[in-house]
């Protein structure tokens, strides 16, 4: 018979969708299950073979979890805001909305061909009004909060994209998104106050179930640090606050630096001798980003500020202040105390300037490098530390700080508030206008939606406003609160908005009046299990879990955590094992392979192609043994024998299967199921299946390759539909080889034997036949010239 894989997905996806057998209940006393990945962005592009490989594996999870008897949620919706869209709309004049619309349907009806049980009833879109009514109201909860303000000042700008990009977009100094130079910018922007919510984010990871270099990326991204503050004084008058994580190393600070663009140069201006070299160098660090600055290797630059001088308040000698690009303004103080024979950078930068280095720790070789290890040195040339260790050094010089006034114990975080403000059209409008006698007030809540205007033109402007700011008289507007004239906020939101809390709209996507109900809301989270990019665990996976946490203090959710499982996918690569790209030729088209081999065929395939979390590259070869498999089930209904249990000769293949593919798709090694059930099929090609033995089949096989498997349960008679039944079970017990017992020869004659399990290989039943007394006594003395083993039944040993 001809597997006609085209006509029976067709069958099936028609029928699922018209039966809304994968539409979650509404019936809250089930036993729930929340699986999630992250919603696409609808780009022109149409979908990669990368999204089902994180769709189908979710949703091979879900299908089992129905199959156990779960209320299982498993949505789907379109992040559509962002730039992508935006600037294929101004390249061709065709309104944003269309285009996300066009874009929508066609990822839509490419997800619906791969059969994922998406329960679309509950589809959302981040540029619907009715969905981002909600993410402006959000917003406004975090305003009255005290979370988001506004704060001139120097933000990364991407120089193609005209817009202010967050630190998590820029990547190797360039923007994430166009590959384009970015430049700093003074602009005044809306900020997120994530750093507020620094320790939690690090310490409720504790309670997580995320794999393991989640956890680890997360907590070095907020990077927390502990040390001290310690006051310099200086001859300007005003002292210099630096923050440091080695305290213990002060009395070998010899040095200090501040960062080009720190405050209190203006102060010191009329001080500063050199007042020209000093700007020209502030200039020139201007045009760096953070990432060529900060870089170890790079040679080191900077400027001394002749006429201000600062004393180290451990040793009272005076040391010169520089001005220098490798320290940030943006973190701890934007000053530091330098002390090279411990620091790298600093043991660079002495070098260039022919600066001292004295030895504080005793170890290392610091006429040759910076000796950094804090684990082994002993203090020395430190005064009052000499002699202890780092550790006992770092305690006992803070509190003498503290004793003296001059510093305290500090805890400082890497990372930075959230730059939440974008100068472009396709975002969701800010909904804050601005009075001049009242500040910034929120549009009242039941004026939300604030929809995005008409606008002629959705160009960015060079000036960096919006195309928003044109709009005169949607930007001329009254003050809700004093009647008087007020300005709209012309900013819009980040893409990152509508994407961090877009999970808690589908427990109750059709509310028209909160974000979800408390019902639904409490009844589906967390998240059960959330699969997602890597790259998205500095940016989407911290944002939102900020969001949810301030959500949680407001009481609007019940958990404090929105997600209690993290798992992540590999890439798939091309052919050839590189990135998959429109430059180098190698894209796979899902359409295509979904029309040459079936979505059952891809599905399996992309959960076979390697171990889930890594790289796997795409194989047109491993493509063609997938479809050969599925043709070899699709050929087995010939072979169907009576009999609706087990047969006793496979009973404990069947239980082994059961047992594997059950728990490999919990561990997520969909391959080696997928391999289990190969080897099983095997096994049925040669000797056949009983019905029952086939049935278990089927219903393991169904989340992989969901179509055929119901197709098969339909034409082979098995009673009802697939999806109704129950996932098949397994008995420990059963789980063991079977033992059989094998006799035991010597030169044709029977001597006795031995029990084993009935795959036993020669070499084992050998070794235990040998044992036997009778056998020894046999052979004592000779030598055995020859074995005949039949597996599972005989063994003859011949000796002479
Ligand atoms: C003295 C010192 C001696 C330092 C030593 C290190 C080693 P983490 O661990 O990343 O928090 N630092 C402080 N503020 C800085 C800034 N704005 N820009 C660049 N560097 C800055 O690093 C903290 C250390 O980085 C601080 O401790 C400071 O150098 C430097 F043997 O102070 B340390
Ligand atoms: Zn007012």
């Amino acid at each position: 018979m001809h597997y006609d894989f085209a006509a029976i997905e067709k069958k099936w996806q028609k029928l699922w969708e018209e039966t809304g057998v994968f539409h979650a209940k509404n019936d809250f006393s089930l036993p729930k299950f929340y699986a999630l990945v992250e919603f696409p962005y609808p780009s022109g592009q149409g979908l990669h073979v990368g999204h089902p490989r994180s769709y189908t594996a979710l949703d091979i999870v879900s299908r089992k979890r129905r199959l156990e008897g779960y209320n299982v949620l498993y949505p789907m919706g379109w992040d559509a805001f962002g730039l992508p869209t935006e600037n294929f709309a101004i390249k061709n004049h065709i309104h944003p909305e269309i285009v996300t619309k066009n874009n929508v349907a066609h990822f839509k009806q490419q997800l619906q061909s791969l059969g994922l049980s998406f329960d679309w009833s509950r589809e959302i879109n981040t540029t619907d009004p009715l969905y981002y009514r909600w993410t402006q109201w959000i917003f406004l909860q975090l305003f009255k909060k005290g979370l988001a303000y506004k704060k001139e000042m120097r933000v990364n700008w991407c120089t193609s994209c005209k817009c202010v990009l967050a630190n998590e977009e820029v990547v190797n100094g360039v923007c994430e998104r166009c590959g384009s130079e970015v430049v700093h910018k003074v602009k005044s922007q809306w900020m997120l106050k994530i750093t507020d919510y620094a320790q939690r984010l690090i310490d409720d990871l504790d309670g997580l179930d995320y794999i393991e270099r989640v956890k680890t990326q997360q907590k070095n991204w907020i990077g927390r640090s502990t040390g001290a503050q310690v006051r310099f004084d200086t001859a300007a008058g005003d002292p210099l606050l630096i923050y440091t994580t080695r305290p213990d190393t002060i009395f070998g600070a010899t040095y200090m630096v501040i960062a080009p663009e720190h405050p209190i140069l203006e102060k010191w201006a009329d001080k500063i001798e050199n007042l020209d070299a000093v700007r020209a160098y502030q200039d020139e660090a201007a045009h760096k980003s953070d990432f060529e600055r900060t870089e170890v290797q790079k040679d080191k630059t900077g400027v001394e500020i002749k006429g201000v001088r600062a004393v180290n308040p451990a040793t009272g000698k005076e040391i010169p202040i520089f001005l220098s690009d490798y320290v940030l303004v943006t973190y701890g103080t934007g000053a530091i105390m330098a002390v090279p024979a411990h620091d790298e950078r600093d043991f660079a930068f002495a070098r260039t300037f022919g600066l001292p280095v004295v030895e504080v720790v005793a170890g290392g070789n610091v006429e040759q490098e910076a000796f950094t290890d804090c684990a082994t040195g002993t203090m020395v040339n430190s005064g009052f530390l000499d002699g202890l260790t780092v550790e006992e050094a770092k305690e006992k010089i803070i509190a003498w700080l503290e004793e003296t006034g001059r510093g305290e114990a500090k805890v400082n975080y890497k990372l930075r508030d959230w730059v939440f403000s974008r100068q472009r059209y396709w975002g969701e409008p800010i909904p804050l206008v601005y009075c001049e006698k009242c500040g910034w007030v929120p549009v009242p809540e039941d004026q939300l939606p604030l929809r995005l205007p008409e606008v002629a033109s959705y160009e960015p402007t060079d000036n960096g406003e919006s195309p928003l700011a044109a709009m005169t008289d949607w930007v001329n507007t009254v003050c809700p609160h004093c009647g008087g004239p007020a300005r709209r906020e012309t900013d819009t939101m980040p893409q990152w908005a509508g994407s961090s809390w877009y999970f808690l709209r589908y427990t109750d996507p059709h509310n028209g009046k909160a974000l979800a109900s408390p019902e639904a809301l409490r009844y589906w989270l967390p998240v059960d299990w959330y699969n997602g990019g890597m790259e998205h665990t500095t940016l989407h996976l911290l944002y939102s879990r900020f969001w949810h946490k301030a959500l949680f203090d407001l009481g609007i959710v019940p958990t404090s955590e929105p997600y209690q499982k993290r798992t992540s996918h590999g890439m798939i690569l091309g052919e050839n094992g590189e990135k998959m790209s429109k430059s180098r030729g190698n894209v796979v088209n899902p359409d295509e392979m979904v029309k040459a081999y079936g979505a059952d065929t891809l599905r399996l395939y992309e959960m076979f192609i390697g171990d889930f979390e890594k790289a796997a590259p795409w194989s047109d070869t491993g493509i063609r043994g997938s479809k050969r498999f599925l043709e070899r089930v699709w050929n087995l209904q010939e072979k169907l024998l009576p009999g609706d249990g087990y047969r006793p000769e496979l009973e404990s293949d069947l239980h082994k299967t059961i047992k594997k593919v059950t728990g490999d798709i919990e561990s997520m090694k969909f391959n080696t199921a997928i391999a289990a059930l190969m080897t099983l099929l095997n096994r049925f090609a040669k000797e056949g299946a009983s019905r029952g033995e086939w049935r278990t089949f089927l219903l393991l096989l169904n989340p992989f390759a969901p179509h055929i498997t119901e197709e098969l349960w339909e034409v082979t008679g098995l009673g009802g539909r697939l999806n109704a039944q129950k996932w098949p079970t397994y008995d420990e017990a059963k789980c063991v080889d079977a033992r059989v017992r094998i006799a035991v020869q010597v030169c044709g004659k029977l001597r006795g034997t031995v029990e084993m399990d009935a795959d036993a290989d020669q070499q084992t039943v050998q070794t235990a036949a040998l044992e036997l007394p009778r056998v020894q006594a046999n052979v004592e003395g000779k030598q055995v010239v020859k074995v005949i083993f039949i597996k599972g039944k005989l063994i003859n040993i011949v000796a002479k």
